[in-house]
């Protein structure tokens, strides 16, 4: 059935883990768009960490109404099941995860328990409400997860996994209890297993936005050069206000299946960095410094999906183009760069606004 034709009149509710990060804020934009009560779960941190859920409530004057944070974390089985049990969301998106790979190497045990055994948490509380109540599961799963074998691409639904990070790693098991717990309890739980997707709600600390980043700091005079590691690497990146849409729409289907989610197209990061430089009239090559500590154990040299099957059931397809994405997060942060050089002006001499960066990560992000 396609999405767009079932359109609902009574006002749905939807928990989100993970709503402080880059999908969060656009899912949760767009299920208040479609007027949903969101509610979302937010980690406690000593420094506060709600620029996109500030940037959120921002958008919706009227945000109390429908959009409500509840302080908990995944790894912490009562809390997270205790939540959904009081909540009793029709829908639950876990995106919660650490997500970056490359620190994915450093903490491993971590990794784990958020992406892997967090997710078990969800789909526990799911299972127990919808003994009582309807409830649907968004998983988030990865095109990490097939590891960019040679020969494999594109990837699509029925490629085989070869996980490469213990990110990629966690991400298999979440996606296998996902698929159990539809096949064991009739849970409506679905894996979107979506590639690569940017923004300018980017973490700084991926290559995209670490090059957008980069570009509008060069340009404004408040950075002079930009490290990277494996120029070569190729990514199916499409834009994350496209795939968000593909996550709600899985949730409306008849019956709960798992659909891979991508623009088909491939680049290298060396594209990437082309198109990011030529948007200000700069050539990359004068400023980009290779350096290996940005290299990873394993890496996952080329990923390109088939996004067919959720073009044909689901009605998705990308709007956003390459170039399209590169431009809107390029234009976006020689905005921050322009505001960030004008607010250091206008500071007493010696004092200085934070520039917390790719480049203060304790270790290469
Ligand atoms: P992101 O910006 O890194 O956001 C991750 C979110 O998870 C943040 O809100 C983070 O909270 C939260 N989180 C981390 N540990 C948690 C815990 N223990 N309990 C509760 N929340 C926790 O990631 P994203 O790019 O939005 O991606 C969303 C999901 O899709 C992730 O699961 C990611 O692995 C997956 N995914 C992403 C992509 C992509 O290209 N973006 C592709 C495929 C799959 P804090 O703000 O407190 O850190
Ligand atoms: O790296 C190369 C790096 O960290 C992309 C996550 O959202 O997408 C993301 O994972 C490529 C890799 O993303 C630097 O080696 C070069 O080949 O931006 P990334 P990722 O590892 O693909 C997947 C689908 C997810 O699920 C993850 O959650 O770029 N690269 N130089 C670099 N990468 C970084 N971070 N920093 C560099 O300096």
């Amino acid at each position: 059935m396609n999405a767009d034709n079932m359109a609902e009149t009574t006002q749905k509710t939807a928990l989100i883990t993970g709503i402080t990060g880059q999908d969060g804020y656009y899912l949760s934009r767009s299920l208040l768009e479609k007027g949903y009560v969101v509610h979302g779960i937010v980690r406690r941190s000593s420094s506060m960490n709600r620029e996109r859920t500030d940037r959120l409530k921002a958008e919706f004057p009227d945000w109390e109404e429908q959009l409500f944070l509840h302080y908990g974390d995944v790894t912490d089985a009562a809390c997270t099941i205790e939540r959904i049990i009081q909540l009793e969301p029709d829908e639950i998106y876990n995106l919660s995860a650490q997500s970056h790979v490359r620190v994915s190497f450093d903490k491993p045990l971590f990794t784990h328990q958020v992406n892997a055994v967090g997710a078990l948490h969800v789909l526990e509380g799911a299972r127990l409400l919808n003994r009582t109540k309807p409830v649907r599961v968004y998983q988030a799963s990865t095109s990490e997860m097939f590891g960019g074998i040679p020969g494999t691409s594109p990837q699509s639904e029925t490629t085989p996994f070869h996980p490469r990070s213990p990110y990629a790693c966690a991400k298999v098991a979440a996606y296998h209890h996902t698929v159990n717990y539809r096949e064991s309890y009739g849970l409506f739980a679905c894996n979107g297993i979506l590639f690569n997707h940017e923004s300018p709600m980017r973490g700084e600390n991926f290559v995209t936005r670490k090059i957008t980043r980069g570009v509008a700091w060069i340009k404004h005079g408040l950075q002079e050069r930009l490290a990277l590691g494996n120029l070569d690497a190729k990514r199916d990146w499409g834009f994350a206000g496209d795939y968000v849409d593909a996550m709600w729409r899985m949730l409306q289907q008849e019956s709960p299946e798992d659909f891979v989610i991508a623009t088909g197209e491939t680049h290298s990061v060396r594209e990437f960095l082309d198109c990011a430089f030529e948007r200000v009239g700069l050539d990359w090559t004068a400023y980009v410094d290779i350096d290996p500590r940005f290299l990873r154990p394993a890496e996952v040299e080329v990923l390109c999906g088939d996004a067919s099957k959720a073009r044909s059931q689901l009605g998705w397809r990308p709007e956003t183009s390459f170039r399209g994405l590169v431009e809107m997060m390029v234009d976006h942060d020689l905005e921050l760069a322009e505001r960030h050089r004008r607010m250091s002006a206008m500071l007493p001499l010696g004092v200085s606004i934070s520039t917390a960066s790719a480049s203060s990560s304790p270790s290469p992000t």
